[in-house]
């Protein structure tokens, strides 16, 4: 017997449908998660970013979807890496003297892999390799430099922790000849910033300094789409996140703010992992701290591609981020492996750590 098929729907009962959510079936309309406000992909929003600026390539757009095919790769290596036998260390030490994990490997494999392809990138300096890597010259059509931690907190991925991938973006300067100096740019003149987190889904957090973006990959279809733009960082939260483990060599203000917390009913939230907790203060307010210590008396976090980029994202989302005295974004660096002092999050709560003269 064949089944009765319901009538098709007329074209213009569909475009009312697109446009007046009120006539969408109530059964749609109670949907958690609104499809008619979903649906815009990762591409799609930077092609219509860039058609805001009618002098752009489009190289920026290749760049974007480099990123984004290497995070897709990543997450599916995170996500598989017990079953592939991923887990675990590679055997060798990068720059840093840190021991590399098998995926620190892989993740840097597939940035580079998918970057180096790019005509406009110029640069790539990964937080695993030595020295940046000149791809291109500025003559051969090189416009942009692109500076990465591949997997930060890999050192939590054997107990199924969220890890990340932050990267920066910036612009290269033909005139410079050595890639150390052109990568060294305060993070003001950043031309894009964003980060991906591997947890429980996959998380694409993106600026060019003016809103926050944020894309969840959605593994049925492949693509990144649009969750929420013009993401703020709530203006207060009484929440701070710092290993506290190393309270006692931080700086005084650190100390006697960390002290004051206590005594003011405020809460702590410590993944460890770069990411995570830089995306758990953005959502829900508070401020992340990485103060130097006495192993790390720079600070552990590295300027370009850990700091900068974190600190972009926070003050365009509305929050504020410094590094000892200064603003993090005014921050010169002078070695593409520098650590700094890292201070960020909601604008009140970070005043108020400055206020104990962190
Ligand atoms: P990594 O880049 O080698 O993974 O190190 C950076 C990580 C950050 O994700 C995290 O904020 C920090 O190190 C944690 O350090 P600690 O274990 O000293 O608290
Ligand atoms: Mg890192």
């Amino acid at each position: 017997m064949i089944a009765k098929q319901r009538p098709i729907l007329q074209r213009s009962r569909l475009l009312a449908y697109a446009a007046d959510r009120s006539s969408l079936p109530r059964k749609l309309t109670a949907m958690p998660n609104d499809f008619s406000e979903n649906l815009m992909s990762l591409q799609s929003h930077i092609l219509l970013e860039e058609a805001k600026h009618p002098s752009a390539s489009g190289d920026f757009t290749w760049i974007i979807s480099g990123i984004s095919l290497a995070a897709k790769s990543i997450a599916n290596h995170v996500r598989r890496a017990r079953l592939s036998g991923a887990i675990g260390k590679f055997g060798e030490t990068n720059i840093q003297g840190e021991e590399q994990q098998k995926l620190d490997v892989i993740a840097n494999n597939a940035l580079m892999r998918c970057l180096g392809t790019r005509a406009s990138v110029a640069v790539l300096a990964s937080e695993e390799d030595d020295e940046p890597t000149i791809l291109r010259r500025g003559s051969e059509g090189g416009k942009y430099c692109v500076l990465f931690d591949p997997l930060d907190g890999s050192s939590n991925l054997d107990t199924g922790v969220g890890v990340g991938t932050i990267f920066s973006i910036l612009r290269n300067d033909p005139t410079i000849p050595d890639a150390q100096t052109t990568v060294c740019q305060p993070g003001s003149k950043q031309v894009a910033a964003g980060y991906v987190l591997y947890g429980s889904s996959t998380i694409f957090v993106f600026t060019t300094g003016y809103g926050v973006a944020l894309f969840e990959l959605d593994p049925y279809i492949g693509s990144f789409l649009l969750v929420k733009d013009g993401i703020r960082i709530p203006d207060s939260n009484k929440t701070y996140s710092v290993n506290e483990a190393y309270a006692s060599s931080f700086p005084e203000p650190y100390q006697k703010y960390l002290a004051w917390a206590h005594n003011n009913g405020y809460s702590s939230r410590y993944v460890g992992s770069m990411v995570a907790d830089i995306h758990r203060t953005l959502l829900t307010g508070g401020v992340f701290m990485y103060p130097p210590t006495k192993k790390n008396p720079e600070g552990k976090l590295r300027y370009l591609y850990e700091a900068s980029p974190m600190a972009f994202i926070m003050e365009a989302a509305g929050g504020a981020a410094y590094s000892g005295a200064i603003r993090t974004l005014d921050h010169q660096p002078r070695l593409v492996h520098e650590r700094v002092p890292v201070l960020l999050g909601s604008k009140s709560e970070v005043e108020r750590v400055r206020s104990f003269g962190g």
